[in-house]
């Protein structure tokens, strides 16, 4: 980390960080009801540079009401469509036009580096969000005619609505690009909203009010509150007023949201945790096929839900791989998130830092070896090695569980079946690789694995159109897609006598 420290912001931001903590409810800036703010800290320096408003029940109230009066005089969903699509199409160019301010609030605000916020955050959120505007024109229901078995004349057909209310919590690890996969499809199919940021992570998302803003959205549409998940995301869930609440985050609130959720029957939708698998097949081209497997986990710092956190390479090239990881794990040795030549970042916080550390010495003393990283290098931020742990085995909660670091552990496998099986032998399924330049093994494989995504010769590749989720314990629906904008709406059947 030496001959570089985290330079001056530019104006743009420090004006942002100059700000009065406030919500944006109903368009307009509000402050809180309680006295109580939450600190905005540099990941790269570990120092405090703002303040955001920690909300009280009391804020999350006001902000649903708002996005309830909103929805029930039909201001947003009784627009004609075209002008939803224009209305969240202009969102796009403003985030478009403002990206470079956009990706370095998402540096010192996540940690990444600027240049990948710049390469796949910002252009992922406005690729979101004009995918979504496309389909408000195209959302409707179907005739179904005849009945399948009338006594009488009938007509008979299935209306598409909006779902009303949606209350969205976020993550912190793709802060900006996660707030569009939520309000994109619900203001697409009709939806008013209340979009709980990360309390790490809550920069972009109220940058992106401001934009809200400009781009016309009649008052109430989108609302953004920033506060704590216990408090703020808890009232949120609990709302009698809210309808849908869309969550991605950790699998084990992802549980309390789904029970806490269940006693007002809110639909619900969560995107949660993952251990996802990168196989790898004797065949690969190995230089490449490592570069891969080491992008695939150290990415974001490994703080992505699709990483590529388990290695499997093929007993024939098991030795050879290994190595080539190592060596293509020091392509991605952490530097501050504002130097250009970053390639990872460090991770979001104190707590996720202590928290990568105990899980590689658990590790470490459950017997797995250290073959590179394994610890931090001294520094203000909150740094990590990238780390790659061999000799492990299925029972390590290196291996069990999501550690949301730049951590993989390798292990070794023969044959098809048993890598399929070492693949399932998981909690989670929302994402899997597959390296190999045999086709028939690539598809054999793609349908063993338990995952929402499985990858051929990439990883985490994501796009708009196709939709996206958890099998198992990774969640519940699908966002993206066709799918993921009828997640915003119900359906409505209407028999008439004739
Ligand atoms: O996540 P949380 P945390 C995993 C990852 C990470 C761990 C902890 O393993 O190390 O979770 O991270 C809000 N009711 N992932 O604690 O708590 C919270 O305010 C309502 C994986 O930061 O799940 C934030 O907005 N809301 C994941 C959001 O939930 C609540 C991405 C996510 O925070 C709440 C993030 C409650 N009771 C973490 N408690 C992925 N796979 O994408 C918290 N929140």
């Amino acid at each position: 980390l030496q001959g570089w420290t985290q330079p001056a912001y530019s104006p743009a931001v420090n004006r942002l960080l100059g700000r009065r903590p406030a919500h944006f409810i109903d368009n307009e800036w509000v402050e809180s009801t309680g006295n109580a703010q939450i600190e905005v800290i540099d990941p790269s320096t570990s120092k405090i540079i703002g303040h955001i408003a920690d909300a009280t029940a009391e804020d999350i109230d006001r902000a649903v009401r708002a996005a309830r009066a909103a929805f029930d005089d039909g201001r947003w969903s009784g627009l004609p469509p075209i002008r939803r699509e224009a209305a969240i199409n202009r969102l796009a160019d403003l985030i478009e036009a403002n990206a470079d301010e956009f990706a370095e609030l998402e540096a010192i605000d996540n940690g990444k580096p600027r240049a990948m916020a710049a390469a796949v955050d910002v252009p992922g959120t406005v690729a979101q969000l004009r995918y979504m505007a496309g389909w408000a024109t195209k959302i409707s229901g179907e005739v179904v005619d005849p009945l399948s078995a009338p006594t009488g004349a009938f007509h008979g057909y299935v209306r598409r609505e909006p779902i009303g209310v949606a209350g969205q919590i976020i993550p912190w690890n793709f802060p900006l690009l996660m707030a569009a996969l939520k309000i994109a499809p619900a203001l697409a199919a009709g939806c008013t909203l209340v979009l709980k940021p990360a309390e790490q992570t809550s920069l972009t998302a109220l940058r992106l009010a401001d934009m809200v803003l400009e781009a016309g959205f009649p008052a109430g549409v989108v609302n953004v509150v920033t506060g704590d998940g216990r408090i703020a995301g808890d009232a949120l869930v609990r709302h009698p007023l809210v309808d849908k609440i869309a969550f991605t985050g950790s699998t084990e609130v992802g549980k309390i949201i789904n029970r806490t959720a269940t006693d007002t029957l809110k639909r619900v939708t969560l995107e949660l945790g993952g251990k996802s698998p990168v196989i790898v097949m004797p065949d690969v081209e190995l230089e490449s096929a490592a570069a891969g497997a080491a992008g695939a986990i150290f990415f974001n710092a490994g703080q992505v839900c699709v990483a590529g956190s388990r290695l499997f390479a093929h007993r024939d090239i098991y030795d050879r791989f290994l190595d080539g990881v190592v060596d293509a794990s020091k392509a991605w040795t952490p530097r501050p998130s504002l130097d250009p030549t970053a390639r990872m970042g460090p991770v979001v916080s104190r707590e996720q830092h202590e928290r990568v550390l105990r899980y590689i010495d658990e590790g470490r003393r459950a017997g797995a070896t250290v073959m590179t990283g394994g610890d931090a290098p001294a520094a203000e931020g909150y740094y990590l090695n990238p780390t790659v742990l061999a000799d492990v085995n299925p029972q390590m909660s290196v291996v069990r569980e999501e550690i949301f670091g730049p951590v993989v552990v390798v292990q070794r496998f023969d044959d098809l079946d048993e890598v399929a099986a070492a693949a399932n032998d998981t909690a989670f399924g929302l994402g899997a690789s597959i390296w190999t330049r045999d086709l028939s093994v690539m598809h054999r494989l793609a349908a063993k694995v338990r995952a929402g995504t499985v990858w051929g010769n990439c990883h985490g590749v994501l796009d708009a159109a196709l939709p996206f989720g958890g099998y198992k314990q990774s969640g519940v629906g699908r966002e993206q897609a066709r799918q993921g904008l009828e997640a915003y709406t119900e359906l409505k059947s209407v028999i008439i006598q004739l």
